[in-house]
This record gives C-alpha cells, structure tokens and sequence, in this order.
C-alpha cells in the first residue's frame, strides 16, 4: 500500500486578490519558498513531495503519521502569511490514495472556502507491515544532445511537456501518477504496475511522437529509498549503454511486503 498526501493552500485565491492583485512574482516566491519548506519537513521522514500546482502539492508519505502531518501544517503557519490543510489517503495504486486523500479534505470544505482553514482530513494511514512504494523515473534519452545543444529553450520545454501529457495520459489508466521534477525528468509513483506494461507504454511513446525514455524502478518501503534505487537504476542503464528500457531495484523491506 502506497499512502500519499494532498497539501492544499487554504483560501489562496481570494488571498491572491486581496485587498488588491498581489504582485506575480511574489506570489512565484511564496510558492517556490513554500515547495521547498514543505520538501524539507516530509523528506526529513522520508517522504518525497512533487509540487504538482504549487498551490496542490501531492506527497508519497508512507511511514509518516497524524503527529509529523500537524506540526508541518503548524510550522508553516508560524512562519507563512498562508496556512495549509492536508488530506491522507492510502490505496494499492497511487491514484487511489490521492483519490481518497482528496475527498477526505474535499469533505471538510473547499479550497476558497473562508471558513476551512488547517484541516488534517486522514482517510487512512498504511501501517509498517503493509508499506510499499513502487516508483519509476523516466528520463528522456539524449535531451542534452537532441535538443538542449541544439534549438531554443521554448521548443525543447515544449517537447518535454509533450512527453509527460503522452505519459500521463497512459499512465492513469493503470493508476500510476506522474510528476515533472525537472530537465528531462519524471517521476511516477506507481505501485500496481508491472513493468513489463511501463516497458509497453515507453515503446508506443516513442512509435507514437519518436520520444525515447529510459526507467528506473525502484521498490522499498518508504519513498527516498524507492525514488534513491529508482535513480541508481537509471545509471545502471546509462553504463551498461545497451538499449534497455526499464532496470529494477529493489529493497529487503520491499521484499518483505510483496
Ligand atoms: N530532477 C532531476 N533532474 C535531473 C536528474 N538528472 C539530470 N537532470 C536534469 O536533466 C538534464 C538532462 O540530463 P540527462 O538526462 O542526464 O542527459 P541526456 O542528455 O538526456 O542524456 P541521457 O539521459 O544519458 O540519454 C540535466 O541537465 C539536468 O538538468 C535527476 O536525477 N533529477
Ligand atoms: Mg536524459
């Protein structure tokens, strides 16, 4: 099981507007400033936060309980002229557990509601015996080479953006998410997949748009460690140069769960 949490801003877009527009690039701080506070709370326990819209923030968050969630949300508050409410929701792919981390806030009120503020809404928490985070990162072959060195930064971000609406867009079917986490990175929690089907979806990709990928697969029972084999299965690929499109790595406590 895969427990993910759903980080919502309370009542930004009134805030935004209030009194009057607030200036964009400020608020581009607030939210790059809040990604990387909040990064820094969850990773201290060994969650891995994506920052999704900034203002909805999804996190792999196995092995962290109601306590760790409130003290986040009271840091922030002590320290932000924003607040955050959080729901927690776990599932055997990740689209239900943030399926059901979302509902479970979506209950306490909506996100421009006045009167919701600092909600922890937990549907439920994944208990030691049963955690398990399968995560792959993809990474696009030869950016560097094909289109870094080569055309203007706009077209190669736009190409980027075409690979990860290609991938979602395969990987939701198969209750896999998928985040952008930067260059020519992604990084798709997705327990529930064989890889045998990732492998699938990367060759259509590439038959589909001529985008090329490589993964790495990594199992464990907490998100640092699965997304740290995920990257080490990425370099193995790399050194062994031969082709391969998707290399596995796993764990002992991943092990013990599967
Ligand atoms: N977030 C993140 N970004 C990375 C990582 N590795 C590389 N990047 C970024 O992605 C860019 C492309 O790097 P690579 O994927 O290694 O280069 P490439 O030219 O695609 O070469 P190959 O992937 O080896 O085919 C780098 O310049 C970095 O900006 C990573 O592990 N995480
Ligand atoms: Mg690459």
């Amino acid at each position: 099981m895969i427990q993910m949490t759903l980080i919502q801003i309370d009542n930004y877009g009134p805030w935004t507007v209030t009194p009057k527009p607030r200036n964009e690039s400020d608020l581009q701080i607030l939210q790059a400033e809040l990604f990387a506070d909040v990064q820094r709370q969850f990773a201290a326990k060994k969650g891995l936060v994506f920052f999704t819209r900034f203002d909805n923030m999804l996190a792999i968050t196995n092995g962290i309980n109601k306590e760790d969630h409130f003290r986040i949300q009271r840091s922030i508050r002590n320290r932000y002229p924003i607040t955050i409410s959080m729901g927690v929701g776990t599932g055997k792919t990740p689209y239900i557990a943030q399926k059901l981390a979302t509902e479970s806030l979506q209950r306490k009120g909506g996100a421009q509601s006045a009167e919701r503020k600092e909600i922890l809404a937990i549907d439920s928490l994944v208990n030691e015996e049963n955690s398990y985070v399968q995560v792959a990162h993809i990474d696009i072959n030869g950016v560097t080479e094909s289109l870094t060195d080569n055309m203007p930064a706009f077209d190669t971000n736009f190409i980027v953006n075409k690979a990860q609406h290609y991938l979602m867009t395969k990987l939701i079917n198969k209750g896999s998410l998928l985040f952008f986490i930067g260059g020519d990175n992604f990084m798709s929690p997705c327990n529930g997949l064989p890889p045998q089907e990732l492998t699938n979806i990367i060759e259509k990709i590439n038959e589909e748009i001529g985008i090329s990928h490589k993964v790495g697969i990594g199992r464990s029972n907490n998100a640092e460690d699965a997304a740290h084999l995920a990257d080490l299965g990425l370099e193995i690929i790399r050194k062994e140069n031969n082709n391969k499109i998707v290399h596995i790595l796993e764990d002992e406590a991943s092990k013990k769960i599967n």
